[in-house]
């Protein structure tokens, strides 16, 4: 049995999402606490994550952590649903790489915007937002999806991520970014993962 670790209105959300979308049966063990960037909270210690954040994953004995790695796992367990391009699909490199940019370079860039960190160019090991978004603009303007005509969980994190800043100083509404997170967010796992996400 697969057992996502989810607290709610946080990075586990998107899992129920991922889940709902490859039709396995699943289980919702709820985090009671995580900690806050106020210093409010603390960890759960039923919590199995290396570091007591949300989220975390097992499947029997076998637990995965870091989002990336879930989504990869996930799609890689349960292809019914073709929701990650398996090895030997030509949309593979493309799907693992997306994955990895997302924790590598997109997490960091915004992190590091929200802070004010200036971060030189060349040195960190991601790039400015600015460049991020150029990068998908360009790749969604091909679209509709990250890997062109094929969804796959790189859009769950990536949309679901963009639906969340969209308007907010990190992220600009653009026609084209509203209507990729219209398309992720219009799907019926979506609405099914919502229903499910105080459990
Ligand atoms: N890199 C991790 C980040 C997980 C993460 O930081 N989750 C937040 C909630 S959205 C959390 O658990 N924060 C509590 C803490 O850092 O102790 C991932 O993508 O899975």
């Amino acid at each position: 049995m697969i057992t996502l670790y989810h607290h709610p209105r946080t990075r586990s959300s998107r899992f129920i999402f991922l889940l709902e979308e490859l039709g396995t049966p699943y289980e919702i063990h709820r985090i009671t606490n995580i900690r806050r960037p106020d210093g409010s909270g603390e960890v759960d210690p039923g919590n199995p994550h290396p570091h007591g954040k949300s989220p975390a994953l097992k499947d029997g004995d076998t637990l995965v952590w870091e989002s990336s790695a879930i989504a990869l796992y996930l799609t890689d367990r349960f292809v019914q649903n073709g929701i990650g391009p398996v090895v030997g699909d030509p949309l593979r490199g493309a799907y693992v790489s997306w994955l990895s940019y997302y924790a590598g370079v997109m997490e960091p860039a915004w992190m590091s915007a929200y802070m004010k960190w200036e971060v030189p160019r060349g040195m960190a090991g991601w790039v400015k937002t600015d460049d991020v978004m150029a990068f998908i603009n360009a790749t969604l303007a091909k679209g509709p999806y990250l890997l062109g005509e094929k969804f796959s969980a790189a859009d769950i994190l990536v949309g679901t991520t963009f639906k969340m800043f969209m308007g907010s100083p990190l992220l600009e509404p653009t026609p084209l970014l509203e209507a990729y997170v219209k398309r992720i967010t219009d799907r019926p796992a979506y609405a099914r993962a919502q229903a499910k996400e105080n459990d």
